[in-house]
C-alpha cells in the first residue's frame, strides 16, 4: 500500500485556518532576495484550476492567480515536519513493514495482516483514511498493489482522498496504457531515450526485449524497466530504522554558473555534513551533489566508491568533482546546491584503515 497525503503543504495551512479552504492557497518558499523571487512548493486543488503548480515561480502563480482572491503563504516547514510525524506515526501502527518515502509519503506492507486478500487491504485503506482525517483532519490518496511500483502508481491515479486497488491479474493491464514516464524512474532524460526507441507508453515498454534495454541501461535499470513495465517489481519495503544518509542544501545569494561560484557553499556544506556524519560514527560509500537551477529543475550526480570514504578533505574534493561534471554537462544557473552521503557504513569503534576495509568488503 501506498500512502500520499494531498497538496500536503496546502492542506496543512487550511486545517490551522479553515477559511481558507475555498480560496486559492499557494505555498511559496522566497528566496530571500527581495520581492516574489522564489517558487511555489505546492498549491491546493483551487489554485491548481489556475494551472498554479509546484516548482512555479512565485511572479507566475500570481500572474494565473491575478484578480482572484487568493492566499500566497510562507512555507512553515517545521510544521509541517511536525503534522508528517504524527501521520508516520499513526500509518506505521497499521503495516507489517513500513517505509517512509518523503514528508507525505509511505509505503505499507500489510500482506501479512490482511492474509493476502485485497478486500481487507480495502477495508484496511478505508480505515486508514479515517482515522488521518479525524485525527489530523487530512485527506490522503491510497494505492494498493502487489509492489511498491503498482501501488505507487495506483496513488497517484485518483486524487485527492482517492483510493485505488489493482489486483495482481490487473497490474499489466492497468500500467500499460500509460505514458512510459509514470513509471518511477522514469525522469525527462531515460524518457527520451525511450522515445528514440518508439517506446511512448508503459505498454510499449513492457513489449520491449529485456536484452536490448539492458544493452541501452545497464543490467539493474534495464531489467527494473522491464520487469515494472510489466506489473513485476520485488523490492521489500524497508523498515529504515537507522539512518541512510545525509544531506543538505542551501540557496545561494546569488544565481551562479561556475565551480568558483558555489565552490564555499559546497565547504560549508562538507563541513556541516562530516561534522554530523563522523560524530554519530559513520563513513559513507555514496556522494551526490544536486543543484537546483533558476528555473527550479533539479540536476544531481553522484557516485559510488568501492571503498568507504571518511574524512573531510576526501567529501568535499568528490563533492567538488561531482560538482564539476553536472555543470560541465548542464549548462545551469545554480540557485540552490546540496550535497548527500549514503551507503553508510557504521565504524565500530576506532579501526585501522586496513581493518575497515577488509570489514567492509566481505
Ligand atoms: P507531492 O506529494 O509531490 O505533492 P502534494 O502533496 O503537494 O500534492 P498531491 O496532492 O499531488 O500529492 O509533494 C509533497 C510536498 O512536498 C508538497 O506539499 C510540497 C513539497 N514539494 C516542494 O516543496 N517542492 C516540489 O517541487 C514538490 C513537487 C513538492
Ligand atoms: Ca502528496
Amino acid at each position: 500500500m501506498q500512502v500520499d497525503l494531498d497538496y500536503f503543504y496546502a492542506q496543512c495551512e487550511e486545517v490551522r485556518n479553515p477559511t481558507l479552504k475555498d480560496k486559492p492557497v499557494v505555498v511559496c518558499i522566497y528566496s530571500g532576495r527581495g520581492g516574489d523571487s522564489g517558487a511555489v512548493t505546492t498549491a491546493n486543488y483551487v489554485a491548481r484550476r489556475y494551472g498554479v503548480r509546484s516548482g512555479m515561480a512565485i511572479v507566475k502563480a500570481k500572474q494565473l492567480l491575478r484578480g482572484v482572491d487568493a492566499v500566497f503563504l510562507t512555507a512553515d516547514l517545521d510544521y509541517y515536519d511536525e503534522v508528517s510525524r504524527r501521520v508516520m506515526n499513526i500509518l506505521r501502527r497499521y503495516a507489517d513493514a513500513f517505509e517512509e518515502v518523503s514528508v507525505d509519503e509511505a509505503f505499507l506492507d500489510v500482506t501479512g495482516r490482511v492474509r493476502g486478500d485485497y478486500e481487507e487491504a480495502k477495508q484496511l485503506a478505508l480505515k486508514i483514511k479515517e482515522e488521518i482525517k479525524r485525527a489530523e483532519k487530512l485527506t490522503c490518496s491510497i494505492g494498493i498493489g502487489p509492489n511498491k511500483v503498482i501501488a505507487k502508481i495506483a496513488s497517484d491515479y485518483q486524487k485527492p482522498d482517492g483510493l485505488t486497488v489493482v489486483k495482481p491479474e490487473e497490474a499489466a493491464e492497468f500500467i500499460a496504457k500509460m505514458d512510459v514516464d509514470k513509471l518511477p524512474g522514469v525522469g525527462a532524460k531515460t524518457k527520451k531515450v525511450l522515445e528514440e526507441i518508439g517506446v511512448k507508453t508503459i505498454g510499449d515498454l513492457a513489449k520491449q526485449d529485456p536484452q536490448k534495454l539492458v544493452s541501452i541501461f545497464g543490467m539493474k535499470i534495464g531489467n527494473y524497466l522491464y520487469n515494472a513495465a510489466n506489473g513485476r517489481d520485488d523490492e521489500p519495503v524497508k523498515e529504515r530504522a537507522e539512518p541512510t544518509q545525509f544531506s543538505r542544501i542551501i540557496t545561494l545569494k546569488q544565481d551562479a554558473k561556475t565551480v568558483k561560484e558555489v565552490e564555499g557553499y559546497v565547504d560549508e556544506i562538507c563541513r556541516d555534513l562530516y561534522s554530523k556524519v563522523s560524530s554519530q560514527g559513520y563513513a559513507f560509500k555514496s556522494v551526490s551533489v544536486t543543484c537546483v537551477s533558476d528555473t527550479l529543475s533539479t540536476y544531481s550526480r553522484s557516485e559510488t566508491y568501492e571503498h568507504p570514504l571518511d574524512g573531510y578533505d576526501n567529501l568535499r574534493a568528490a563533492s567538488i568533482a561531482l560538482l564539476s561534471r553536472l555543470l560541465e554537462e548542464e549548462r545551469i544557473k545554480v540557485r540552490r546546491v546540496g550535497v548527500r552521503v549514503s551507503d553508510l557504513i557504521k565504524k565500530r569503534g576506532q579501526k585501522t584503515l586496513y581493518e575497515y576495509l577488509t570489514s567492509t568488503t566481505e
